[in-house]
């Protein structure tokens, strides 16, 4: 036992097989005060014995990026409110999340993160923090503002390089050099956008206006570029930042580049690049609108070399970029029946399946270990970001724990999931492994399919320290 011999534990889960990034860990685990009190040998003397023979005690996973009660870059409110995303990734396991406060134009940052906090704080029922997302420099007293929300805390920024709320290139040098001092990450969506608007143009000029050619209005040179770019930006300005959302190898390996110059930078990937191709755009009617997104899937091959960057650790982190949109008026279906592809709506739902689809990619099908697992989805999100007490087992840290059944098999259907969406991306694809118990800071929130969190419930998560970025 590491520590807590002797004494009263709230909770003990016995039986199973603990897994940290680390690897495999002997023993079983006792739970204090919402924090893990011991590993190992921690004896029976608690309140509460949970039996979890044959099953994982995981970390909970943390989701470091998802649109939550957010309005879009095209003005339409998404789908899900802080309390049905909360729940939908409770009941995939996932106990912290990272979503954005987004500033509207004309409005201090301050006054945007005090909205969000404020939503998040009533209707969240697992631990939650934000990234700043800023598109509009020209406001009353901006790098004052963002200096001290990044004192305060909230150490992660985020910016495009397109859509109407993109910077310019001045404005996200500007941003960095507010940030470089302070220690906090800038995050990027990273596209250019003149490649996007030229390649548009000539598609709608040519009459192709489906879902399916949106794939080809984002040029895979577009992410390229803008990747290059904003890794010169770290170069130049000594500025950290993450690369948002890589959907082509070619940006994993200008990482990889400036990785090994020493230049500070990491980057994300996210299931539906992983998993899927921009085959799925191709569907009767308007339904190919469900799966697009920004960027979009690519091909087979993609799918291919991200999860080598994955393994080449030139790839760190994957999140969902749950952007949730009904497939109706309300979201997907605002500009009508004959809606063109730029008139839609970009994202996918993806809090919930997050993790049982990663599981299934990476364990169940060999791709690599339960501690890969772990540390993709839980561990280095939780590093980079500076999640206080998040992320992995040891004594002192939450009791945010998934209790993770290897064996059993699923296959998602048209309406499985607890957000407010109402489709499943991931309809008819059977996976192998299931978060069957989640515990956030020792509550069991999620018990065999039934959701027992609370709205509220959730905290703000303690971000004291620099971390990765500390200057
Ligand atoms: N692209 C984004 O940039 N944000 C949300 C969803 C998406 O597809
Ligand atoms: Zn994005
Ligand atoms: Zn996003």
């Amino acid at each position: 036992m590491i520590a807590g011999m002797g004494t009263d534990f709230d909770l003990i889960i016995r039986g199973g097989q603990l897994v940290s990034a680390a690897g495999p860990i002997a023993g079983d685990i006792a739970l204090r005060d919402g924090r893990i009190a011991a590993l190992g040998d921690v004896g029976t003397a608690a309140a509460r014995v949970v039996e979890a023979e044959g099953k994982l005690i995981l970390p909970g996973g943390v989701d470091a990026h998802c649109h939550i009660e957010q309005r879009s870059g095209m003005g339409l409110m998404n789908a899900d409110t802080f309390e049905t995303a909360t729940r939908s990734a409770a009941m995939g396991g996932t106990t912290s999340v990272i979503s954005f406060a987004a500033q509207t134009k004309g409005q201090r940052l301050g006054d945007a993160v005090a909205d969000y906090a404020t939503r998040a704080a009533r209707g969240a029922a697992i631990d939650h923090a934000f990234h700043v997302m800023v598109t509009d420099t020209g406001v009353e007293r901006f790098a004052e503002d963002l200096a001290h929300l990044i004192e305060a805390g909230h150490r992660s920024v985020k910016v495009f390089t397109t859509y109407d709320i993109r910077l310019e290139d001045a404005e996200i040098l500007a941003v960095m050099d507010v940030m470089r001092p302070l220690g906090g990450l800038l995050c990027v969506h990273a596209e250019n956008h003149a490649m996007i608007a030229r390649a548009t143009a000539a598609l709608l000029a040519d009459g192709q206006t489906r879902p399916e050619h949106h794939a080809a209005s984002h040029p895979r040179m577009a992410e390229i570029e803008a990747v290059a770019r904003m890794i010169r930006f770290a170069e130049l300005t000594g500025q950290p930042a993450m690369l948002f959302h890589l959907s082509t190898p070619e940006a994993a390996d200008q990482v990889r580049g400036a990785r090994r110059r020493g230049i500070p930078v990491w980057s994300e990937t996210c299931p539906h690049y992983l998993l899927m191709t921009k085959e799925v755009l191709r569907r009767e009617g308007l339904e190919g609108a469900k799966w697009m997104c920004s960027p979009p899937q690519r091909g087979e091959s993609d799918c291919a070399g991200l999860w080598e960057a994955i393994w080449r650790e030139d790839i760190q982190v994957i999140s969902s970029d749950h952007a949730p949109y009904r497939f109706d008026e309300s979201g997907k279906l605002r500009a009508g029946p004959e809606a063109r592809f730029d008139e839609i709506a970009n994202g996918l739902p993806g809090l919930e399946t997050r993790l049982p689809l990663l599981f299934d990619a990476i364990v169940s099908n060999g791709r690599g270990s339960v501690a890969d697992f772990v540390r993709l989805t839980a561990t280095a999100p939780a590093r980079i970001y500076g999640l206080a007490g998040k992320g992995d087992l040891r004594p002192g840290m939450d009791a945010d724990l998934v209790v993770w059944d290897p064996e059993r098999s699923v296959t998602y259907g048209a309406d499985d999931l607890h957000d407010n969406v109402g489709y499943n991306p991931w309809e008819g694809r059977q996976i192998t492994g299931w978060p069957e118990r989640v515990f956030l800071r020792g509550q069991e929130i999620v018990r065999d399919g039934g959701f027992y969190g609370l709205p509220g419930a959730g905290q703000l998560i303690p971000r004291p320290d620099p971390g990765v970025t500390a200057r």
